[in-house]
Order: structure tokens, then sequence, then C-alpha cells
């Protein structure tokens, strides 16, 4: 199938509430948006990168210009079967694996609409509903993360994430395990940790935590293969996990016990569900990450995670915790068991509202065949 044109889009989006990491604070997205249009049907992907090169080497910035100058082109000379192509048609572009990834879940997205199936069922998912966690950020004062996590539990959400850094992490964790004994609890680092801080992270076996998410360097194996030998505690790896042979290395050295897939991350959809197969293969649970995504991009995760082994809570949520008004209809919402029915409908599930993204639009570029 050739496609007839493809619609590049910047939206700028507030955030309901600020988002803060070890790396910096969010308080708005800039978020690229792609449009498929072929055969009468239109089809979307959401490009994750974000505003700066802080969570990973890709930002908006760079992944418009990719996206308009290399893979755009060579999508449109291609003939494309499924989504499974984009990956050799890319193969030229090293990296920027956001950029290609809003493109190729756009196709995957538009294959399920001609055949008719949900997204989720061409994904290869067979779960009727998935289950959600939250990631929350590092806040004002323990306090306020006190109040947000007694309502993110009284909402229903399985499991609680912890934004952490140096002075946010084992007082934080004594705190909420004080009161909260028996939560699903883990943290996330985003790499904030260095060799100094081994022997204080080999000790946090006493918080009971699920897992501790990307301690060490982005793109480090080893030290948390070290790490890990010195802890029960599973690491689960999130930034150094690029592509399927990473998940079987940092496997099989013993980096980490648990994956988080980010279909952005690691750049589309096929190589989310090559990741997702590895892991199985090897009995190491996996979980859906998430990039503070509008409707678009949320509802693809929503279908990646209705595969077998997304089997513990992930950082789905809904849209409600991020958006005023998310650009799709009707918003996620989670139900008061902390799950995310799986929609049964062609494609994503849930229709654009294209007024809300027309609205949001700072620039736009049409590319045609
Ligand atoms: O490391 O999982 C992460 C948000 C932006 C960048 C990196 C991460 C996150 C989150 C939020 O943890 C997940 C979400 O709620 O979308
Ligand atoms: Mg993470």
């Amino acid at each position: 199938m050739k496609f007839d044109a493809i619609h590049m889009r910047e939206l700028n989006m507030p955030l309901a509430h600020p988002f803060e990491t070890s790396f910096g604070v969010t308080t708005g997205r800039r978020v690229l948006l792609v449009e498929i249009e072929a055969d009468g049907f239109s089809a979307w992907g959401e490009c994750v990168a974000g505003e700066h090169p802080y969570f990973s080497d890709e930002m908006i910035d760079t992944a418009w210009i990719i996206t308009e100058t290399e893979l755009i082109p060579r999508l449109l000379k291609a003939d494309i079967g499924s989504g499974r192509d984009c990956p050799a048609i890319f193969e030229q572009v090293r990296g920027h694996r956001m950029a290609k990834a809003a493109l190729e879940n756009a196709v995957w997205e538009l294959h399920s609409l001609e055949r008719g199936i949900p997204l989720s069922k061409l994904l290869g998912g067979t779960r009727e509903k998935i289950s959600c966690g939250v990631s929350i950020g590092i806040q004002s004062s323990p306090e306020k993360l006190m109040e947000v996590i007694a309502k993110e539990l009284a909402a229903g959400y399985q499991r609680i994430k912890l934004k952490c850094k140096p002075g946010w992490d084992e007082n934080i964790f004594a705190m909420v395990r004080e009161r909260w004994p028996n939560i699903l609890l883990s943290c996330d680092a985003n790499s904030c940790y260095r060799l100094e801080d081994a022997d204080r992270i080999a000790k946090w076996d006493r918080f009971n935590l699920l897992m501790v998410e990307q301690p060490m360097w982005y793109d480090d194996f080893y030290f948390h293969a070290a790490l890990q030998k010195r802890m029960k505690t599973a690491i689960c790896l999130d930034e150094c996990i690029r592509n399927r042979r990473d998940a079987r290395a940092a496997l099989e050295l013993g980096s980490g016990k648990i994956l988080n897939i980010k279909v952005g991350r690691v750049g589309g959809f096929t190589e989310a569900i090559a990741i997702h197969d590895i892991a199985k293969e090897k009995g190491v649970p996996v979980w859906c990450g998430g990039m503070l995504e509008t409707g678009i991009g949320r509802t693809h995760n929503i279908a990646l995670s209705s595969l077998p082994n997304f089997s513990l809570p992930g950082d789905v949520s809904a849209s409600a915790r991020y958006w005023a008004e998310d650009i799709i209809e009707p918003a996620v919402t989670v139900s008061d068991k902390g799950e995310i029915i799986v929609p049964t409908t062609p494609g994503r599930g849930f229709e654009v509202v294209r007024e809300r993204i027309e609205h949001n639009t700072v620039r736009s570029k049409t590319i045609r065949r």
C-alpha cells in the first residue's frame, strides 16, 4: 500500500500539574503528532520526545527535522504491507527511535483500521483490561506527596511509583512505608545515581520495593548488573533498553529483573513486541511505561499493554491526571479497581477530536507523495 499524504503538527499543551523528575520539571508538553492518510483512512502517531534532550538524546525539534527530511520521504516512497515493514524502511537512519515510532505506530493503527480490528488484537494482545499504576513526580514537600499518594490509592491505582533523587529517596520511602506498609511501591531514579551511591541503594531492600527503576547511567548495563548482585529488590530497566539486543544483553548480564517497555524509546511497536517476547521467554515480567502522552500515545500504550507478558501494573493512567482536556473522546478513565478496559472497536478505539487538535497546534506541515 502507498500512502497519499502524511501530516506533521506540533501541539503545545499545558500539563494539569507540573511533573518533576531527577532531570527536571515539565510544565507543558510540546507534542509532535503525525497523521497518515491512505485509502480514505486516517491514522495517528505521537512522538514522545521531550522538550529537551534530558530523558534521551532526542527532543521534539530533532524529531521534527528527522521526521520531515528523512523518515516521511522514505515512507512515502515505500510500498507498505504492515507496520512490521517500517524498521527496514527507516534502517539507514541511525537512532531517532522516538521519531520512527510515531510513524510506525500510525502505520499499525492504519492497518488495524483497514482490517477492521482493534489495534490491540493486531499487536497480539490478549487482555480485556490492563492494570494501572501511577508515576508520582517529586513534590514540593513530603506532606504534599503523602496527600497525592492518598488520592491516587483512593482512586484505585494498583501501584505507586515515586520519582526519586539524592535527598528525595530513603527519607521519603521510609515515610511512605510507615503509612502504607503493604502497597505495591516502586521508585524511578531516571539515571541520577553514581557509583558512590551504590552502597546506600544496595540497602533499600528494607523498603520492600517492587523495583528500583534505572538507578544508574542511562546507557549502562555493567554497573546495573553489579548493583543487582548486591540487592534482592529487582532493578527495572528503562532508559538503557533501546532494542531487542539490549533487552537480551541486559537480561543475560543480570542488569535487571524487570523491564519497562516504552514504545517510543524502542522505535515502535515491532521492536516493543520483540522485547516483550524475549522477556517472556526468559520469565521476566514487563510493564508499559509512559511519557506524559496525549490520548493518541496513551491509547497506543493501552493496546500494547494488552499483550500477555505485561503482567505488572504499568504507568498508563487516566487522561485527567495530565490534561484539563485530552484530544480524544472519551478521555481515558480508570476503574476504581485501577484498570483500563481495552477497546474492542477498530483502531485505537477512541476518537480524535480535531477541533481540540487544531486549537493546540502551533505549526504544521503536509508532505504528499
Ligand atoms: O522514566 O518513566 C519515566 C515521564 C517522562 C519521562 C520519563 C518517565 C516519565 C514517567 C511518567 O515516569 C510516566 C507517565 O505517567 O506518563
Ligand atoms: Mg522511568
